[in-house]
């Protein structure tokens, strides 16, 4: 049990540096008011509280900040938030709401570590509504991530809205989709539209994934002519991998990638597009390079980068094109050597950041194929010290994903994501040589009763100690 008062270092993410001043604590009252300088009254709007030019809570911007860095000092009369840009501030914000309304004196300046800081939901395998993906934004910005990596294609089903091919959706999308046949759903143009939205008013920035040349079922399911033959194929709601492949010998193929890649980088204003490329057993290999040579371009000729699974270390890779490292063991070479020329690495090893791996053997939900991942192993790990070759100067940061063979529920994922995800959540942010697990785990025991308080279904894993339930 834990209920004495908090201290200013009581954040996940731990922040960059914290200096105390023990007699200057300041309390926030319902009439507390913030005064808003220009630029910062969007941010400020998510502290909750009345708007005032003498409010005691000052907000403002701070050029010689980082952009996402913010500085926040608290004294007995006043709390005083700069932020680097308005990104900045609201990592600030987030911040000052987890402190509470006793906030402890003294000074928090802070920055990331890493710039890219993902978490992945993945919408095919069992779909998720935009009101479902809007409210799992609200808790991962609690966290500081600033990526949301939406896997919206797969075997089981298609789930974005394509207007120039519309039976992806309107078949692949519609009842009886997903694994068991229990996950149907897509979200329309004007549904996606509205998830970015509300990302980027949160600064996350949405990276959507069609996944190519495999995992391509659902689409081959709308489109027979994408198979080689021709010959309709079955739906499949099994959570097997690596049967299906778009034909690289077909301009059918092409024509169809690119009105896809097209239609979703104008729908997409963040710089990502995520191609997927991952576990293409039935690929020929010369096939799967001949493939990515001509569609790892696509994102590119309409603005974007590229970020692929780490398969896709196997082909040519365009400058900007973003590696995505998730297997245990295998393909570390070209990893190593897409890194060496100058490749971008998202860090997201299976066995350090799968949410949908088991807690251990207890856990009624997910898969165990990397392995069971406690809190302690999602958080006891060094991005930069996971793959020879493959140093911190060469990655721009680290994801969660969250496969949903297994899910059936907003409560599924609430319970494989917390309290992993705040684990890697301070992987990605925090300096690595400030961080440990002792102090990790007893910050993390005060998450327990604000989550019960808001309903979130997180796993009470026994290596926490929790205070007693509140409600
Ligand atoms: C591997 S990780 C996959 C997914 C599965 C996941 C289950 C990766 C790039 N591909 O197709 O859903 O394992 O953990």
């Amino acid at each position: 049990m834990r209920a004495q008062t908090k201290q200013l270092s009581d954040v996940i993410p731990l922040p960059a540096s914290v200096r105390p001043v023990p007699a200057a604590n300041f309390t926030i009252t319902p009439g507390t008011a913030v005064n808003a300088a220009p630029g910062t009254t969007g941010v400020a709007a998510h502290l909750g509280l009345p708007l005032a030019a003498d409010g005691p809570i000052r907000l403002r911007l701070d050029e010689a900040l980082p952009a996402e860095g913010y500085r926040l000092e608290i004294a007995a009369d006043s709390v005083t938030l700069s932020g680097g840009s308005p990104q900045g501030l609201f990592w600030g914000v987030q911040t000052l709401r987890q402190l509470g309304d006793e906030l402890p004196g003294g000074v928090i300046e802070d920055e990331p570590r890493f710039s890219y800081r993902g978490a992945m939901l993945d919408l095919a395998r069992h779909f998720f509504t935009a009101a479902e993906i809007k409210a799992h934004i609200d808790l991962l910005v609690q966290f500081k991530i600033n990526h949301l990596h939406l896997h919206l294609t797969d075997d089981q089903g298609w789930r974005l809205e394509i207007p120039a091919w519309p039976r992806l959706t309107e078949v692949s999308g519609g009842a009886g989709t997903g694994v068991d046949g229990s996950g149907p759903g897509f979200l329309t143009l004007a549904e996606y539209a509205d998830v970015v939205a509300y990302a980027t008013d949160r600064f996350v920035t949405v990276v959507p994934e069609i996944d190519m040349p495999g995992h391509v079922n659902a689409a081959q399911v709308a489109y027979p002519e994408l198979t080689a033959d021709g010959q309709p194929v079955a739906p499949r709601t099994d959570a097997e991998v690596g049967y299906s492949s778009l034909v690289a010998g077909m301009e059918e193929t092409y024509a169809f990638v690119e009105d896809v890649i097209r239609t979703v980088a104008d729908l997409t204003p963040g710089p990502y597009l995520h191609i997927g490329g991952d576990e293409c057993l039935s690929t020929p290999p010369e096939d799967y390079r001949t493939f990515l040579t001509r569609v790892l371009p696509l994102p590119g000729k309409y603005g974007k980068r590229a970020i692929g699974w780490h398969e896709i270390a196997a082909a040519e890779l365009p400058e900007t094109a973003v590696v995505q490292y998730w297997r245990i063991e295998g393909d570390e070479p070209n990893v190593a050597r897409a890194a060496a020329a100058g490749r971008q690495i998202i860090m997201a090893p299976a066995d350090r950041t799968y949410l949908d791996m088991k807690y251990d053997a207890d856990t009624r939900l997910g898969l165990d194929w990397a392995g069971h991942l406690s809190v302690e192993r999602a958080y006891d790990w060094d991005p930069a010290d996971r793959l020879p070759g493959v140093d911190e100067k060469s990655l721009i940061g680290v994801e969660a994903p969250l496969w949903s063979e297994t899910l059936r529920s907003v409560a599924d994922v609430q319970y494989l994501t917390f309290p992993r995800l705040p684990a890697v959540a301070e992987v990605a942010w925090s300096p690595q040589g400030s961080r440990d697990w002792e102090s990790f785990r007893a910050r993390l025991a005060a998450f327990g009763p604000r989550w019960d308080a808001a309903g979130v279904a997180y796993h009470r894993s026994p290596e926490i100690d929790w205070p007693g339930r509140t409600v």
